[in-house]
Parts: C-alpha cells; sequence; structure tokens
C-alpha cells in the first residue's frame, strides 16, 4: 500500500567532496525529516555533468556521495535513495518541462549567472537548463515538500511555476511542491571569504570544511578562518559575518543556542571560539567518517542501495511521466 505520509525529494551533486555546508544545510535535516516523511533521496549526477568532470574521479564520487549520505544517517531502509542518471524518466521528463519553461525565466538564475561568470569557457546549455532537470527530479515524484539550503529556493520557485502553468494547460498532473528551508543555518559560509557560500567546487580548500578532511586540517581550516577586528563573540550577520558563520555552525552542531553560545564566549577570544568549533565538527564528523570507510570498503552494499532504489524510483515516476505523455497527446507511456 502507497504511504499516506506527505513525501520529500531532495537531492545531491557528487560535483565533489560533499562539504560541512551540504551537511548542515540539507543532509542533516533529511536525516530527520525520514522519520515523518515519505523521502526520497536523489544523487544528482545528470546535474553534476554541467560542469567538467573528470571521468574516472567523477565515477568515484558519486559513490562517495552516496556512502557519505548513507554515513550521515539517510537510512535506505527508511528512504528512497537512488543515482539520477539510472531513472531515464528523469531526462525524459526535463525535455518536456524544457517546452514548458521560458528562457527568460532561466536567465533570471542567480546560479546561472554565477556559475556562467566561474565557468565562462563552459557555458553549456545544460548549465543554463539545470533548473528545468531539477523540476523534473521534483515533479516525477509528485513531491510535497523539498528541503534545500537557501541557495537553492530560486530552483524551487521555479519549479512550482513550472507545475502550475503544466496543470493550467492540462490538468492536475503535478504536485506543487512547497519550499522546506531550514529556520537556521540555511546557508553556511566559506570560512575566509564569510559573505559567500561554503561550496564544494570552491578553488580555495580553506574555504570549506569537508566531510572527509582529516582533524587536522579542519583544525587548521578553522584557525585560518577570517573573522574581524572587533574582539567580541556576538551574532552579527551584517558586521561579523565571520563571527556569525563560527556561531552558527556550532549551534548546529551541539544544540546550544546562539544567545547561550554569546554568553559562554563572553570575554574569550576568537582563538577560543575557533578551537571550540573545530573539536566540535570534528567530534561530529569522526563516526560518519568512519562509517564511510566501512561502506566503501564493500562496494556490494551500495550496489545493493542502488539497485533498489533504481527499480523503485522507476516504479514511482513511471506514472507520473505516463500521465504527461498522455496529457500532450503521445502514446501512453504506462509500463
Ligand atoms: N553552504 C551551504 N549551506 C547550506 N546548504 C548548502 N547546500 C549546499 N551548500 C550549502 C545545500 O546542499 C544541498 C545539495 O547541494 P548540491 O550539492 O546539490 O548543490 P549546490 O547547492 O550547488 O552545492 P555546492 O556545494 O555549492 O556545489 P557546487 O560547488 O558544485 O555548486 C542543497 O540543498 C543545497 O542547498
Amino acid at each position: 500500500m502507497q504511504s499516506k505520509k506527505k513525501i520529500l525529494f531532495s537531492g545531491i551533486q557528487p560535483s565533489g567532496d560533499l562539504t560541512l555546508g551540504n551537511f548542515l544545510g540539507a543532509i542533516k535535516n533529511w536525516t530527520k525529516m525520514q522519520h515523518d516523511y515519505d523521502c526520497i533521496i536523489c544523487v544528482a549526477d545528470l546535474h553534476a555533468i554541467t560542469v567538467r568532470q573528470d571521468p574516472k574521479i567523477f565515477f568515484d564520487q558519486r559513490y562517495s556521495a552516496l556512502a557519505l549520505n548513507i554515513a550521515c544517517g539517510i537510512d535506505p531502509s527508511k528512504s528512497l535513495v537512488f543515482m539520477q542518471s539510472q531513472v531515464p524518466e528523469h531526462t525524459q521528463l526535463s525535455w518536456v518541462l524544457n517546452c514548458y519553461t521560458q528562457v527568460g525565466e532561466l536567465n533570471r538564475m542567480t546560479q546561472f549567472k554565477e556559475k556562467a561568470k566561474k565557468y565562462a569557457h563552459n557555458i553549456n546549455a545544460g548549465l543554463f537548463g539545470y533548473p528545468v532537470l531539477q523540476a523534473a527530479d521534483i515533479l516525477l515524484y509528485q513531491t510535497n515538500v523539498v528541503p534545500v539550503g537557501k541557495d537553492q529556493q530560486q530552483h524551487i520557485e521555479i519549479t512550482r511555476d513550472i507545475a502550475l502553468r503544466f496543470n493550467n494547460l492540462y490538468g492536475e498532473i503535478f504536485t506543487v511542491p512547497e519550499l522546506s528551508l531550514p529556520s537556521f543555518g540555511a546557508k553556511i559560509m566559506a570560512l575566509q571569504e564569510p559573505t559567500k557560500k561554503m561550496s564544494k567546487s570552491d578553488e580555495n580548500k580553506n574555504n570549506v570544511i569537508f566531510l572527509l578532511d582529516k582533524a587536522e586540517d579542519i583544525l587548521n581550516k578553522f584557525k585560518r578562518a577570517v573573522t574581524d577586528s572587533e574582539k567580541s563573540i556576538h551574532f552579527d550577520l551584517e558586521k561579523k559575518p565571520g563571527v556569525a558563520n563560527l556561531l552558527t555552525i556550532l549551534s548546529l552542531i551541539t544544540g546550544n543556542t546562539i544567545a547561550q553560545l554569546e554568553t559562554l564566549y563572553q570575554g574569550q577570544g576568537y582563538g577560543k571560539l575557533k578551537n571550540d568549533v573545530a573539536d566540535a565538527v570534528i567530534a561530529c564528523l569522526a563516526p560518519m567518517q568512519k562509517r564511510y570507510h566501512e561502506l566503501r570498503a564493500d562496494l556490494s552494499v551500495l550496489n545493493g542501495v542502488l539497485e533498489h532504489g533504481r527499480v523503485h524510483a522507476i516504479k514511482r515516476a513511471a506514472p507520473t511521466l505516463a500521465a504527461v505523455y498522455t496529457a500532450l497527446g503521445f502514446v501512453s507511456a504506462a509500463k
């Protein structure tokens, strides 16, 4: 019998090694929500090729992203976990939705503008159409809720617009999904440029805590984190983005509120704060790293998860694609 829980869909690109931003802004929330939602998590490898990937490294990164999600607490017996490229319905629906998305809408996407600047030598059509594939990912599963970090908000909004447009033309084909942003910590910032998002593809590796970083590297990166010339530890996003970022990370990991941390660190120096954040992150990541290495030692477990995910994702995606094809006058794709 189909679950009555609300359907949650989210994804993560294996476009590099996963970061503390990916964990605190997304994966950690999915692990909590998987108990209350019918949770679908996709390793979005098709999205990742919108920038050039070395095929050998990329093959491995896909497994790494899968293993890290599981090591972080995504339970494949509770959540449907799969690899995007193994479920052809995503690209099939994406093509259809391309025909219902305006170039003007895509031109407004901040992520496209930023990535077009960063990858000026390779502004490919896939990069431009990235939000359309993401809309297909989400809409295929009749998703109710999409938990993402702040950077993805615009993509969920365009997904809703596309769904509404399609439904207006052809009837109630798609569930119109709701965005779910974490109430706090939706955007973890780069350690040395705290007005910019922490991203796995950042060229400055000191900006980023990777989930598989060694303890000594984590400590060194936090020690080098940019703060400010004041000496007081309080949360002020505008004037003290570096300190605010450190407090946010510490709060999310320890469960202490920002107010509690401000009291705790009254009169203390930035050095102490940085060391404590590093210690908290190292302790949080250690069991996850251990589990990750166990999972990577035996690919048969991960391959089993992928095969189960592939079969079930196709089963769940196919009826939506069939409804779309039927609405458009194609031969029904029902399997
Ligand atoms: N710094 C962040 N703070 C909070 N949430 C974040 N997310 C990413 N970075 C942060 C959230 O993680 C989920 C998966 O993201 P993604 O890997 O699919 O794509 P992205 O947002 O483009 O992540 P990156 O790390 O910045 O990748 P690159 O460098 O390849 O572009 C999403 O929910 C995202 O919001």
